[in-house]
């Protein structure tokens, strides 16, 4: 089996290239060119004799054509994004051009050759993955009744019937791939398969992200605080900096942690489990989308407060400010998935808690900045 994964460079990427890997797949990661390697997560298996990195970028046709001629993977998985939603707000445009043209290469790519091979009669049919989003739902869900118990409890949540109410460039140009998936599968019988994905973190998420972020911020601090053993600890608006003799002016302060919106839901599960469930989706014997997810949603809040008694700091609110500038123009309030189909049909289930996410992102990010100032 030969796979190739645009995006390979993520989170999802190097988990899914590790997994495939261990399931003897010959793995092609396809990253772009970037003027500083960006190929730390694949660290475990650069040198394993079934993995080569090859260059590519989604936006250039030419060369994504040029590598779906040349390798005849049987998978072709795309998990390429511009995948930070803040983000897509200050770069609509490039967003739109990484997040749903570069789909919409990938799927012309795996069509025209897989044209001409049936054209050669060398049959060779191409599995295509696309990476949709939970994102694409935004504001909208549906709601059932959760239990027979008084006082009746409305659940809401979003399966694969729910509508798209996209609230982002993001999002927007997730529906649009998804929908060109869900056309190129009619028009042209292609072997397409998407998986709507909640969620998902680990100790590789990319750091922007609020829970990386979160965990981020906690690492460093502790770093920077038990750098300064006996030292007393003013907690002012702002920062935390260190009392007595040292005044705050010579550079012997942290800053709080700044975040933006706080009231929102996620269902948030491990990406590990859910490169699992990308496997299980691609196996099956017909094309189809999926809803992954864990069904249980928590408050950012919830995070927070789980996360510093982890870390040890007692309650979130004496170290959290709230900036303005990082609330988004508009927001997505509430996620919970209903992935019945995937657990009923394939028999995926999520193995790793909300609770052993966020101990094992503290804990990995304690450890990181154990013994630095920064
Ligand atoms: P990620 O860590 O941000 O990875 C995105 C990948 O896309 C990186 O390898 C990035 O390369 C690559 N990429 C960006 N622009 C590219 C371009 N023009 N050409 C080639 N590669 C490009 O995202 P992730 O969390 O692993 O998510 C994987 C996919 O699932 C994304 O499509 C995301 O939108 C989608 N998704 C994620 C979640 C989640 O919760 N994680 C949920 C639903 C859907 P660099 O390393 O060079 O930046
Ligand atoms: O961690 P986030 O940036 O993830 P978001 O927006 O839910 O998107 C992630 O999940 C999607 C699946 O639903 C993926 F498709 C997408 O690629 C990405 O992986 O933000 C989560 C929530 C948002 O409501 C945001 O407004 O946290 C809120 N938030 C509050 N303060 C913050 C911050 N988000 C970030 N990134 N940084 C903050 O300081």
């Amino acid at each position: 089996m030969r796979t190739i994964i645009f995006g390979c460079t993520g989170q999802d990427g190097s988990y899914l290239a590790e997994h495939l890997l261990n399931k003897g797949h010959e793995v092609i990661g396809i990253a772009r060119r970037t003027s500083t390697p960006n190929s730390c997560r694949l660290t475990p298996i650069l040198g394993h004799p079934l993995f080569s990195l090859l260059v590519g970028d989604i936006t250039d046709f030419g060369s994504i054509l040029q590598i779906i001629q040349d390798h005849q993977a049987d998978w072709v998985i795309n998990l390429a994004a511009q995948s930070h939603v803040g983000t897509s707000f200050q770069q609509a445009c490039s967003s739109m051009d990484i997040t749903a043209k570069g789909c919409v290469n990938i799927l012309e790519a795996i069509r025209l050759t897989d044209r001409v091979c049936l054209i050669n009669d060398v049959g060779h049919t191409t599995k295509f993955y696309q990476a949709s989003s939970s994102e694409m739902f935004g504001k909208a869900y549906d709601e059932r009744c959760m239990g027979i118990t008084l006082p009746m409890v409305m659940g809401r949540y979003q399966d694969e019937n729910t509508k798209f109410e996209p609230q982002s460039p993001y999002a927007v140009a997730k529906v649009a791939a998804h929908q060109f998936c869900r056309l190129y599968r009619q028009a042209y019988n292609m072997d397409i398969r998407c998986g709507i994905l909640f969620n998902h973190e680990s100790e590789r998420r990319g750091e922007e992200f609020v829970t990386r972020k979160i965990t981020r911020w906690l690492g460093q601090f502790l770093g920077w605080k038990n750098s300064y053993l006996n030292a007393s600890f003013v907690n002012d608006k702002e920062e935390v900096y260190i009392g007595g003799r040292v005044s705050r002016d010579q550079g012997f302060q942290f800053p709080k942690l700044r975040l933006g919106n706080l009231d929102v839901s996620r269902d948030w599960g491990h990406a590990k489990d859910y490169v699992k469930a990308m496997t299980l989706i691609m196996e099956h014997d017909t094309p189809d989308d999926w809803v992954v997810s864990t069904g249980n949603t928590h408050t950012i809040t919830e995070f927070l407060a789980m996360a510093f008694e982890l870390a040890g700091l007692g309650c979130w609110k004496n170290y959290v400010v709230i900036d303005e500038t990082l609330k988004r123009p508009a927001e997505v309030p509430f996620l919970k998935g209903d992935s019945s189909k995937i657990r009923e049909t394939l028999g995926w289930r999520p193995e790793i808690s909300f609770a052993k996410l966020v101990k094992g992102m503290v804990e990995h990010d304690i450890n990181k900045y154990r013994g630095s100032e920064n």
